[in-house]
């Protein structure tokens, strides 16, 4: 089974999924739970040492703020891995209750414009090329404020953060359909996304976090859309029954995964080169954090290694010929082919655990952290 188009493949792990976190109903404290922002590292880290995947942590600003950018990087790199994605947070200050980039008064948008240049001052200092944004803006009511409104405030704000970018760093502009706002979102759907990256510039593109949209949604033809016009920047996996569920990536749909990662795989995105940041976005709350990351990036893996065996010869033909069940029995085939074993040795010819979860456990570092993490507070999802 030829699987070495996994040997450039990364994840991006989030510095939040390590925290008390997941529901805003009630979060159940994990022991030994990061007290600040270089234990979530160090978890991080975890993940990447058993499964040699996730070599980058995204992080959020202000959750993981600290004094010594350059201590963090250098504690980061010690573990063996780097500083990654930086997301910017205006959801939780209480000048924020009628938006921020959007807000109707410019004292409070030239607030959140300052927050995205403190992030892009970070970037540098963590050596970080991506600023992720994703904006809580919207309205509750009809006639709130103005729905045309709030896209020009919206358009100027991002110009104002992408003017004072650095030639190599990048704006990803995530959507949302709902929530926390349920009339309307500022920057609802791909399309709106779209949008005011074009008007920005090649150095913004849009970000897709799979629990996003409404139910039923064909997220493999957005996907494979923007990739097309050369506009998807990231992903932020996870999966959802129902809205944004925050559930680990591959368990509610494996085969929506599956038909996510043969759209990249066909357009050749998987490659570092296609610059698309692969990158989990998750909170976890009744499974325990690390195991649960761990899982979640080698359910990406084995969605990739099935999307890889697709006879993409095999595929065109039968699309040629116009054989309906034949196009789809390629990829059926691929989708139910057993990677399971494949991706265990090839772990192994790597110096990695055959089984990563099982190896996490035998580690000792769930006990070890719940023994030393004593005094201070837990973070609860951010900080
Ligand atoms: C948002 C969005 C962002 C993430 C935060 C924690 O719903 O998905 O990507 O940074 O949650
Ligand atoms: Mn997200």
């Amino acid at each position: 089974m030829n699987l070495s188009a996994l040997d450039d493949f990364t994840i991006e792990v989030p510095s939040w999924a390590y925290g008390n976190s997941g529901t805003r109903f009630k979060v159940f404290t994990m022991p030994g739970g990061p007290r600040n922002p270089y234990e979530k590292i160090s978890d991080a880290a975890q993940v990447n040492r058993l499964t040699g995947l996730a070599p980058r942590v995204s992080i959020h600003i202000p959750w993981d703020l600290v004094d010594d950018w350059s201590d963090l990087r250098a504690h980061a790199e010690k573990l063996g891995v780097k500083l990654g994605a930086v997301n910017s947070n205006v959801f939780q200050d209480d000048d924020y209750k009628l938006g921020s980039l959007c807000h109707p008064e410019k004292r409070v948008r030239d607030k959140a414009i300052a927050h995205h240049k403190l992030c892009l001052d970070v970037m540098r200092q963590t050596g970080s090329t991506d600023l992720k944004i994703w904006l809580p803006d919207g309205l509750n009511y009809p006639g709130q404020d103005s729905l045309r409104g709030r896209q020009d405030r919206l358009a100027d704000s991002l110009q104002q953060i992408y003017a004072a970018m650095d030639d190599d760093q990048r704006l990803l502009l995530e959507y949302k359909f709902f929530e926390p706002y349920f009339y309307s979102m500022d920057i609802p759907d791909w399309g709106t996304s779209l949008v005011h990256c074009l008007a920005l510039g090649d150095r913004a593109s849009v970000v897709l976090d799979t629990g996003h949209h409404a139910p039923g949604t064909n997220i493999e033809f957005i996907v494979m859309q923007l990739l097309r016009v050369k506009k998807l920047g990231a992903f932020d996996f996870n999966s959802r029954f129902y809205a944004d569920d925050d559930l680990i990536v591959g368990s509610a749909d494996p085969f929506q995964l599956f038909r996510i990662l043969s759209e990249i795989v066909s357009l050749g995105a998987h490659r570092p080169e296609s610059g698309v940041n692969f990158m989990l976005d998750q909170c976890h709350n009744i499974e325990e954090k690390i195991p649960g990351q761990i899982r979640s990036v080698l359910n990406v893996e084995q969605a990739l290694a099935k999307a890889l065996q697709v006879d993409q010869e095999a595929l065109a033909a039968a699309q040629v010929e116009g054989d309906v069940l034949g196009a789809h029995a390629v990829l059926m085939d691929a989708y139910e082919t057993d990677v399971r074993g494949a991706l265990a040795d090839r772990r192994e010819q790597r110096g990695l655990p055959r089984d990563p979860l099982a190896a996490y456990r035998h580690s000792g570092y769930a006990e070890s952290i719940a023994t030393t993490r004593t005094g201070g507070a837990q973070l609860s999802w951010g900080a």
